[in-house]
Formats: C-alpha cells, sequence, structure tokens
C-alpha cells in the first residue's frame, strides 16, 4: 500500500483548470490591469480594446505579502454607482445587477485571474475592484472603442 502515497506528493495548488483554459484560450486582444504592490490601489487606471472584440481581461496582482491584499476587476455600465455595486459585492459573491458586465475571479498576492468577455458597443466603461473595502479606492476606466 506504500505505492498510494507515492503520487500524492504535494505540488503547489497552481491556476485552476479553467483558469488555465482562459489563458490558453485565443482572443482579439488582452488587457491587463495591474494593481499595485502593498497599497489598495491599481497601477493601470485605463485600458482599450474594440468594440465587440473577443478580450482576455487580466487581474495581476503585485501584491507580494499582505493576505489582504486580494483584488479582481469588475466591469460596470457607464451609468452603474460603483460604490452601491462594490459595497453589496462581497469579494467574489458579486450582486445579480445587469450593470455588472464582467469580472474576474479574485487574484491573490502575486497571482493573476483572466476573464474572457464580449468588448461591449463604443464607450468609457469603469471598473472596480469588490474585495471588501476596495471599491471605494480601486477604480479605472475600460473604454470600448469604435
Ligand atoms: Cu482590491
Amino acid at each position: 500500500m506504500l505505492l498510494l502515497g507515492l503520487g500524492a506528493c504535494a505540488e503547489p495548488p497552481g491556476p485552476s483548470p479553467e483558469q488555465q483554459a482562459l489563458f490558453a484560450q485565443a482572443v482579439d486582444a488582452e488587457v491587463v490591469v495591474r494593481a499595485a504592490k502593498n497599497a489598495m490601489r491599481f497601477e493601470t487606471l485605463r485600458v482599450e480594446a474594440p468594440a465587440g472584440a473577443t478580450v482576455r481581461l487580466v487581474i495581476d496582482n503585485a501584491e507580494t505579502t499582505s493576505p489582504a491584499m486580494v483584488h479582481n476587476v469588475v466591469v460596470v455600465a457607464a451609468e452603474a454607482d460603483v460604490e452601491r455595486i462594490g459595497q453589496e459585492a462581497s469579494g467574489d459573491r458579486l450582486p445579480d445587477d445587469p450593470a455588472i458586465l464582467t469580472a474576474t475571479p479574485l487574484a491573490g498576492p502575486g497571482e493573476r485571474m483572466a476573464v474572457v468577455f464580449t468588448m461591449p458597443p463604443p464607450g468609457e466603461y469603469p471598473f472596480i475592484c469588490t474585495y471588501p473595502g476596495h471599491a471605494r479606492f480601486m477604480q479605472g476606466t475600460l473604454v470600448s472603442t469604435p
């Protein structure tokens, strides 16, 4: 029965199969939003991609140490109340709100997480981090170009 243990050597918990598939998926464009190291803010405040494009949106969390610095990117409709959505969200648990266009999973320190979605019609769309308490400080703009 010793053999049973041999295949089970502890491997670090890498990206999930779902995330690996999203990073491997062919897309029209990749947009990376970088979260600052050791600070509750986005380094990337403005990103753009063409309307209708299939886009891989990536949250790249440059944080190294603090376990509280967990971030995502949630893109909302132009007229959405980002403060309210930020308050109603609880990390990965987002409110069932049609104003939310797409969202990455939460990325822990040093992690990258992706979502693939179709760019909305031309315009400017706010994005926020919905980790509790972050939405007020972590806001940016996704520009959908004609
Ligand atoms: Cu955050």
